[in-house]
């Protein structure tokens, strides 16, 4: 009897022994979310180039400071439009190291064509 006890205990320690590690290690990791800010105004993206982790949630707050744009990052599969002198939250995950473009889509002016940021991912 104790030795049918002993033998699911060692064999469920593993398994308990890890849980326990994981927990401990937790808060020590960064957030689980990494919040930035990047307003568009006057045609450009201001900063034009943001880092990130790979694996963790981006909450990207998009900021106009004049008019409408439209923001794109479509490596990441990111759409969105902030309103003229408002702000839009996007959310997203990168799977990937890399860098990707972050252009914007509106409105259709020479100046939107060279509005151009990257998104570093590490
Ligand atoms: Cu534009």
């Amino acid at each position: 009897m104790s030795g049918i006890l002993l033998i699911a205990l060692f064999l469920a320690a593993p398994s308990w022994l890890a849980g326990c590690a994981a927990g401990r290690r937790k808060p020590l990791e960064m957030p689980l979310e990494q919040r930035l800010t990047i307003v568009a105004e006057n045609f450009q993206f201001i900063p034009s180039t943001v880092k990130v982790a790979r694996d963790k949630t981006v909450v990207l707050l998009l900021k106009s400071g004049d008019r409408g744009y439209g923001v794109a990052i479509e490596d990441l599969g990111v759409k969105a439009y902030i309103p003229a002198g408002k702000e839009t939250r996007i959310r997203f995950r990168p799977a990937e190291k890399g860098e990707f473009a972050l252009r914007c889509t509106a409105p259709a002016t020479p100046s939107c064509l060279n509005m151009r940021g990257t998104i570093i991912v590490e």
